[in-house]
């Protein structure tokens, strides 16, 4: 059985997850606390502390690049999903930059002012540390108090994908390919909290992240 190890709200673990239960596959989740990582260093034989991870029998996958997606290209080619068509290399190489790079700077800043709400007790110390020490002292008060500029912020970057989506089902063409998947891991990443809702001035991206939620591969 896969086995994917994560931690729930992480904006590059949730496209994994989501992927996973669109293909149907048996899969297993592990989770591992945001900032203790010992596990997956252990596990990936002291080469990477990052997540996702996978675990495919004796294989250990992990994607220890900025911009290569080598967990999704592993699960793709395995579960036989399309992700990655020839045609759309290109597009997708240069959206996707955008979403890992726009999209998720304002997500995750967003979900990380609920630090404390989106932790257990025992880990919000270690996990603002982690964060102070990224981005500075003080970063998620900040954050807090610019919170209004990042909604904007983030609005805006999510226009080009309301424009797309005003023509077809998933970003690209009629089937959801790795793009969906990614925007949608930044996006679940930004409502963790349960404090915010998508903009209601994109009706499009609302329905297609409601399609997102439940989609299932379509096996000819
Ligand atoms: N290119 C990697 C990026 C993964 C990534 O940045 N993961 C974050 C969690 S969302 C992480 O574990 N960063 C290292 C750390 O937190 O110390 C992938 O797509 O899998």
């Amino acid at each position: 059985m896969l086995e994917l190890i994560q931690f729930p709200f992480s904006p590059f673990c949730i496209p994994q997850r989501r992927l996973l239960e669109y293909a149907g596959a048996n899969f297993k989740i592990i989770n591992v606390p945001a900032q203790e990582r010992a596990r997956v260093w252990k596990l990936t034989k002291q080469k990477y502390y990052g997540v996702p991870v996978i675990r495919d029998g004796r294989n250990i996958i992990f994607d220890d690049t900025d911009d290569q997606q080598l967990v999704a290209r592993y699960l793709d080619r395995k579960l036989k999903l399309g992700l990655f068509p020839a045609e759309h290399e290109g597009v997708q190489a240069i959206l996707l930059r955008y979403i890992e790079n726009e999209i998720q700077g304002a997500a995750f800043r967003l979900n990380d002012i609920f630090y404390r709400e989106n932790n257990p007790a025992d880990h919000q110390l270690q996990y603002l540390r982690f964060k102070e020490r990224k981005f500075g002292r003080g970063c998620t008060d900040q954050w807090r108090a610019q919170k209004n500029e990042w909604l904007k912020k983030l609005e805006n970057a999510l226009i080009p994908f309301e424009q797309m989506l005003a023509h077809s089902e998933f970003l690209l063409d009629e089937r959801p390919r790795f793009v969906d998947f990614d925007l949608f891991g930044m996006l679940e990443n930004f409502l963790f909290s349960g404090h915010y809702s998508l903009p209601k001035s994109q009706p499009h991206l609302r329905a297609w992240h409601r399609r997102m939620k439940t989609v299932r591969v379509k096996r000819s």
